[in-house]
């Protein structure tokens, strides 16, 4: 059997040498930081190895059923700090290379994280599964090994620049390529039907060509339990049957461009989050490691071939639509392959899928052509619409006059063009559907899938989200975990409601002033990487203001925006002295897609208005706007510790949870925010007084859009918001080039789909309360450790332990 290394300094140290020297060749002496980075990671995993070998043996064993967490996404962030913390090795590690010369810090930072992911569905996917392991529930996650994660953000001239994430060229020593496990998935080709042996006709599907699946294994260690669950990525090769003919032609060019096509299918992450476009690319990625990982799951865990336990074995739940082609895979895999009637695959299919919705944007909502479908999945076609057809005969059965509902109903949507709607298959197929925060659900429920919640009310569910306090709490912000663990004693980390028993330290002058210092630590942490990072430099005693995320038109970077560009106006106009504004400091972190136009125009003018306010002598001590380029989640673990008030301000009805919102109030960060996502749950749980609440409620925005909304009314009637449209429009930040913004304040005026200008007074007035809320900097110290306090609940392992009760039904491995 395998043993772990003796959890020593000195046991630490021969492990780490022995790496340097036989793994990577080199002595000490001549070692680079990389050699040593990636020495001192394999040494980490060798504390981890044994647990995970047995773990896996385990759940093949005892039969348990497992979680398989599908999604094109896993946004895991660094791994070496959580991989130390979870072998609980932090204190001997850093010793051990101490006694080598080395500080484990330079190490660290030598890590590139894999950005396998977007934004918050793939960082959920990354919390969800570090929570099943830490509570000991088997489960798998299955993704993509993109080659190239979310693109690296420059700005040239404060526009934003892509460069490519080249995440793997120094070497990945988390990952475990597994070529004897590889899949192989077919493409294109037709179907045809003939009989089979037994004498029954069957179709068959005859594809047109291939790829192999190659998985890499990465640990999942669990918080100091032992416990090791296994995240598989699927990385697209050549087959032999691709490129054998065409050697043997002689033709080695064409040869070599074949390989070139397979592997392109996994060389990157589209960097899209919002308005996906059907390309072709995009549905081969999605089979594809669909496809390898329903393979793949039946091949490891079905060992005695009885397809028809795979309920009792294990439940899919569908992360998005992206990966809802497994319902036809599935449904091929056990009718066409395994050969079972297609009533009984159907039985087995609704019981292995879940599906979770993430957001209410109608454009967001994936749709496949029919045509582009049909032609690189055609027997994948037929069955959908096969389900399509029996579903809808149930429905027409169900209300008999109503030929309207099982045209809305139905899968297949027939304009602007034949397609598939996916979020309709995904609910046609899954056990359960849910929402990711209270208000989502309730959207979800009466709009986006109105008339199948009244159909099948008891499939539909609220998980609201959570995050992993041991990456966002324990390993971001070391100084306050540590006053929480010295006042209330360990085991909060995984019992996250324990925090509430700070409640009554919210009256304690002292905790409230070790609390501040903390703040304060985290503050000066973050202006001394910045100035390394970004070279800028900030004063240390401001109220530091955050808006990190995604740049999106509903998110309203751009209201954000105007509140700064207003406070300046007033100042510069001489209506507001200086020394009457509370210092403040702007923070934006945030990717475009590369296809935005209007997100990558608001950067441009985030970055051109931060380069005048900060060379504006009039403003220097009570305003700076800083942009440090290429937000992930390695920055978010720097930044949200250090954050006083945290920006959440989508327009109400559209941020399905936000995950950030959490982040930041568990790092005692007062929220502004709407009435939106998991914001409301925010303010419920830390009480209104402990909340700066503004904007308009869904309801109200849904009646101001039928009544006819006009953003330039807003703009006429608002005398400060007018300053700030008309001042960036004189060209006040474009070097007084007034056509480098127009279509920016055009935007605003005449369209606004997301109503800023309808929210501006609300959110100026709410900013004027947080300043005013400040300057009582022992309230403000009072407010923020009752939000720690009362953010227990978003702890993602308790999104785990109702998932597993309303939805999974799986045990912890005993
Ligand atoms: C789809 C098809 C083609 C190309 C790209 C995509 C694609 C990729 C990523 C579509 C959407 C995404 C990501 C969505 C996302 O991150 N949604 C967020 O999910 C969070 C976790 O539930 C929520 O907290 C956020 O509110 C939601 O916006």
């Amino acid at each position: 059997p395998v043993t772990s290394p003796p959890h020593s300094v000195d046991g630490f140290v021969r492990e780490f040498l022995r790496e340097l020297n036989t793994d990577s060749g080199v002595t000490l002496s001549r070692s680079t930081v990389n050699d040593q980075y990636l020495s001192l990671a394999r040494a980490v995993r060798h504390y981890l190895s044994a647990r995970w070998l047995e773990n896996t043996r385990k759940v093949r064993e005892t039969k348990a059923k497992m979680v398989g967490y599908l999604s094109a996404e896993f946004l895991l962030g660094r791994q070496l700090g959580n991989a130390l913390l979870a072998t609980d090795l932090e204190e001997i590690a850093e010793k051990a290379l101490a006694e080598c010369g080395i500080d484990i810090a330079t190490l660290r930072a030598q890590e590139v994280e894999p950005g396998l992911g977007n934004g918050g569905l793939g960082r959920l996917a990354a919390c969800f599964i570090d929570s099943l392991a830490t509570m000991g529930v088997p489960c798998i996650g299955y993704g993509i090994r993109y080659e190239y994660g979310i693109f690296r953000q420059t700005f040239v001239d404060g526009r934003q620049v892509e460069q490519p994430d080249t995440w793997l060229t120094l070497g990945s020593p988390w990952e475990f390529p597994h070529p004897e496990h590889a899949v192989q998935v077919d493409f294109g080709g037709h179907t045809e039907t003939y009989v089979d042996t037994d004498g029954v006709e069957r179709t068959r599907w005859v594809p047109g060509w291939n790829v192999l699946g190659m998985p890499f294994n990465y640990m999942v260690p669990g918080y100091q339990n032992g416990q090791v669950n296994t995240l598989r990525l699927w990385s697209a090769q050549a087959t032999n049957a691709f490129d054998l003919p065409t050697f043997n032609s002689g033709d080695y060019a064409e040869a070599v461009r074949a390989q070139t096509f397979a592997e392109n299918i996994t060389k990157v992450l589209y960097p899209e989050d919002s308005t996906p476009q059907g390309k072709e690319l995009r549905l081969q990625q999605q089979y594809f490691f669909v496809a390898c990982s329903i393979r793949d799951f039946i091949d490891r865990f079905i060992l005695d071939g009885d397809v028809t336990t795979l309920p009792e074995r294990v439940i899919f739940q569908l992360n998005d639509t992206h990966p809802v082609i497994a319902v036809p895979e599935l449904m091929r895999v056990l009718v066409d392959i395994e050969k079972l009637e297609w009533d009984a695959a159907w039985e087995i299919t609704k019981k292995c899928f879940a599906y979770t919705c993430h957001t209410l944007l109608p454009e967001a909502l994936e749709v496949w052509p029919t045509e582009l479908l049909g032609r690189l999945l055609p027997r994948h076609l037929e069955i959908i619409y096969r389900i399509n057809d029996e579903f809808l005969a149930e429905v027409r059965a169900a209300f008999p006059d109503d030929e309207m509902r099982a045209r809305r109903m139905s899968i297949i949507a027939e304009y602007p063009e034949r397609a598939v709607r996916m979020a309709y298959l995904a609910t046609v197929a899954g056990a359960k559907v849910n929402g990711v925060a209270e208000l989502h659900s309730q959207l979800l429920r009466d709009k986006v899938l109105h008339d199948f919640s009244e159909y099948w009310p008891e499939k539909f569910t609220n998980v609201t989200n959570g995050v992993t306090p041991r990456r966002f709490m324990r390993l971001a912000n070391p100084g306050l975990s540590q006053l929480i663990t010295e006042t209330l004693g360990t085991g909060w980390l995984t019992d996250l409601e324990r925090l509430a028993e700070l409640e009554p330290y919210a009256e304690d002058a002292e905790f409230r002033a070790a609390f501040v210092r903390i703040k304060e630590a985290n503050k000066t942490r973050l202006y001394r990487l910045l100035r390394a990072r970004d070279q800028v430099a900030l004063p240390d005693d401001h109220l530091l203001d955050v808006m990190v995320k995604r740049l999106h038109e509903y998110k309203r970077q751009s209201l954000k925006l105007l509140h700064i560009v207003s406070s300046y106006e007033q100042i510069i106009s001489g209506k507001v002295d200086p020394s009457q504004v509370t210092p403040r400091t702007f923070v934006f972190g945030a990717k475009a897609a590369p296809g935005y136009r209007i997100a990558k125009e608001t950067i441009h003018l985030i970055n051109s208005v931060a380069a005048v306010i900060n060379a504006d002598p009039l403003v220097k001590d009570v305003l700076k706007v800083v942009f440090p380029a290429n937000y992930n989640v390695t920055l978010a673990e720097t930044l949200i510790p250090a954050a006083d008030l945290s920006e959440q301000i989508s327009l109400a009805g559209k941020e399905a949870s936000g995950t950030g919102n959490m982040k930041f109030a568990l790092n005692g960060a007062l929220t502004i925010g709407t009435d939106d996502g998991a914001n409301v749950e925010i303010r419920q749980l830390v009480g209104d007084e402990h909340f700066f609440l503004f904007g308009l409620t869904e309801p109200e925005v849904a009646e101001v859009q039928t009544a006819g909304y006009r953003s330039h009314e807003y703009y006429e009637g608002d005398p400060q918001l007018k300053a700030t449209l008309d001042l960036i429009a004189s060209g006040h930040f474009s070097g007084g080039d007034r056509t480098v913004f127009e279509p920016l304040v055009s935007n605003l005026l005449y369209d606004d789909r997301f109503m800023a200008l309808a929210d501006f007074r609300s959110y100026v007035e709410a900013q004027a309360r947080v300043d005013a809320y400040y300057a009582d900097q022992d309230a403000w110290a009072r407010s923020a450790v009752l939000n720690v306090a009362r953010s227990g609940f978003f702890s993602s392992d308790r999104s785990m332990r109702e998932y597993i009760a309303r939805i999974w039904h799986t045990q912890p491995l005993r």
